[in-house]
């Protein structure tokens, strides 16, 4: 993304409605941080999505439930980071991610208390949910947790460029820790349809709807006609959509959003096998930031592949089997050597 095509883009939406309000909330946080020479880190978490109409109705998503973001932001937060967690709303958050989503419903933890009536935690349970609850108290009471939502790519955009500028003064206090799952495609806004988009015909003397690209025919209840039972033929319409790329920001963001001397880890997600440290490497090269961490859809949660600049180049980190279920992403493991990498370009000659 050039600086023009930057403006262009910027310039082509109105900013998020929370952006304001986030950046009074980011600017106040990474004050405090400042204050405490605190080092933060911008968790990014979960799908972006694709509006297919202005006043939106139907969008294109994609399958990222935020476990990789929630549980690396609970593993930065235990070593000493402030976490800004930009995420998807409604996807996992950390802490609470071990007891949201139909997998972990809280419900399946409580009990009630057949004396009192009063509602309990099981059991078996509770010492598993004292661990978490301290550690989530400690990083409210201690304001070292922003969380902060966003939607759609175009929204994703806008407040990661706020938040990396107003991340400014952390110099290299500062990490980028890129984990959603950012699309690659989108529909740009002078080509978006204002209202839903209709399946079938609307006569041209109702509303102003944009028509579509091609049409099929199918048998169906004339909608026009209620209460004839006869079946008559009317046209629906196929959808076709033209997507284009979403501009790549990572170069704006290692170029000029981020904080000089700040280091930029992001993600490559690929299904292919032969692909993934191919494109892992490719990324790396072509916008010079620091790490590279790659993953296969099927194998996420158990391996990941560091691929960085500096020898070795490629790194796999594998959580044993007899391990897995109980790892949350494996982020320990991965967080532990981003920590390493960091400590070797800030003191190459010191043993960490
Ligand atoms: O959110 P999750 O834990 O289900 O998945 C994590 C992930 C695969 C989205 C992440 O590890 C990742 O690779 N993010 C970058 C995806 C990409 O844009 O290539």
């Amino acid at each position: 993304m050039s600086t023009e095509t930057e403006s262009n883009y910027f310039n082509s939406y109105p900013p998020p409605k929370a952006l304001q309000r986030h950046e009074a909330l980011t600017r106040a946080f990474v004050q405090l941080q400042l204050e405490q020479n605190r080092r933060v880190v911008l968790v990014t978490s979960g799908g972006t999505t694709v509006p297919l109409e202005n006043q939106t109705v139907r969008f294109i998503d994609n399958f990222s439930a935020g476990t990789r973001g929630a549980s690396s932001a609970e593993q930065f937060l235990e070593n000493g980071y402030a976490v800004i967690f930009l995420h998807r709303q409604f996807s996992l958050l950390p802490y609470s991610r071990h007891y949201s989503h139909s997998t972990n419903c809280f419900l399946d933890f409580m009990d009630e208390d057949p004396v009192t009536s009063s509602i309990v935690v099981r059991k078996e349970y509770q010492s598993s949910m004292r661990d978490v609850l301290r550690k989530y108290r400690y990083a409210k009471q201690n304001n070292l947790l922003l969380v902060l939502p966003f939607t759609t790519v175009t929204e994703y955009m806008f407040e990661l460029r706020s938040l990396a500028h107003l991340m400014k003064p952390l110099g290299a206090n500062a990490l980028f820790y890129l984990a959603a799952a950012v699309s690659d495609f989108f529909i740009p806004r002078d080509r978006m349809a204002e209202h839903k988009i209709q399946s079938s015909e609307i006569p041209a003397h109702i509303g102003q709807h944009q028509p579509i690209q091609d049409d099929e025919v199918y048998t169906g209840y004339n909608e026009d006609q209620p209460g004839d039972v006869e079946k008559t033929e009317y046209k629906s319409k196929k959808l076709v959509i033209d997507l284009d790329p979403v501009p790549k920001f990572l170069h704006r963001l290692v170029d000029g959003w981020a904080p000089e001397g700040s280091m930029i880890v992001s993600f490559k997600l690929e299904t292919d096998p032969t692909l993934l440290v191919y494109k892992a490497r490719t990324s790396l090269q072509r916008y010079a930031h620091h790490l590279v961490i790659g993953n296969l859809l099927s194998t996420r949660k158990w391996e990941v592949v560091f691929v960085t600049p500096e020898e070795p180049h490629e790194r796999w980190i594998r959580v044993p089997k007899s391990k897995r279920s109980k790892s949350i992403s494996g982020s320990e493991n991965q967080i532990g050597l981003a920590e390493k990498i960091l400590h070797d370009q800030e003191h190459p000659d010191q043993p960490e």
